[in-house]
């Protein structure tokens, strides 16, 4: 198979997060696959929120736009709510892969039921309503949110990600299900120890995604312009969205 160029696109201007995704990405990918790891210059520090999402679209949009430019063929967008998914696959030539879709996708293939261990309680519906977009909403047993920012899973203390695998347990005790999600880019690099500790397929967005993406590329699919996903229409957008399409 070629070697295929990916772009990893952090949502948030967490350069620690990025890096962070990254490590995990690459680690699945071995040297299968080149994975530019990259985030907006501007925007918001982490996505916690319907307004923060919005605010991060744009930043997406222009990744993807700059990647293809560098020639890369496949895109991820690393973040658990998928921010601008749609959008984004209507701008680019290749795939792009959400880190929420894709991690739901693969528990389904090893667990009728899943649960989603989240950050703080106001995510919690933007998971759902990804849920009955996506069609997974049956197999969704519950979603815990460890309660605390996003950017606390890069504070260095430990605290996040303690409250993350305390939660998981109890999801595993309580919840009936096969498999557990986590349902924030920033837990990525927690899901191998947690598989192996829980004994459960702890299942991280990020790893997902690769797999996907390298899966749609290999087949050499990649997201369908006849309909609503065709390119978007230049009509002589104005502002900063007006690059996207320059
Ligand atoms: C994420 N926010 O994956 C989501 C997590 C969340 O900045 N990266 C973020 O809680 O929605």
């Amino acid at each position: 198979m070629p070697r295929h160029r990916i772009q990893l696109i952090n949502p948030n201007t967490s350069q620690a997060m990025t890096d962070t995704m990254a490590i995990t990405a690459r680690r699945i990918a071995g040297d299968r696959l080149d994975i530019d790891a990259v985030c907006p210059h501007q925007g918001v520090p982490s996505i916690e929120g319907h307004f923060d999402e919005a605010v991060a679209t744009l930043g997406i949009l222009q990744q993807i736009r700059a990647g293809e430019a560098r020639g890369v063929q496949g895109h991820i967008i690393a973040c658990f709510g998928d921010p601008g998914l749609l959008a984004a696959r209507e701008l680019a030539k290749g795939p792009v892969i959400g880190i929420a879709e894709a991690a739901m996708h693969v528990a389904t293939l090893v667990a009728t039921r899943f649960s989603i261990v989240t950050t703080l309680p106001r995510t919690v519906i933007i998971a759902r309503h990804l849920l009955h977009r996506y069609g997974f909403y049956e197999q969704c047993a519950a979603i815990h949110a460890i309660d605390l920012p996003v950017l606390s899973l890069e504070d260095g203390s430990g605290t996040a990600q303690q409250k993350v695998r305390d939660y998981c347990l109890k999801a595993k005790q309580e919840d009936n299900v096969g498999a557990i999600i986590l349902g924030c880019g920033g837990m990525a690099d927690l899901a191998a120890e947690l598989s192996e500790t829980l004994e459960i397929p702890v299942i991280d967005g990020v790893s997902a995604a690769v797999t996907l993406l390298e899966s749609l590329l290999n087949l050499g699919i990649t997201t369908s312009k006849w309909g609503d996903l065709d390119f978007p229409r230049n009509k002589g957008i104005s502002g900063p969205f007006a690059e996207c399409l320059a």
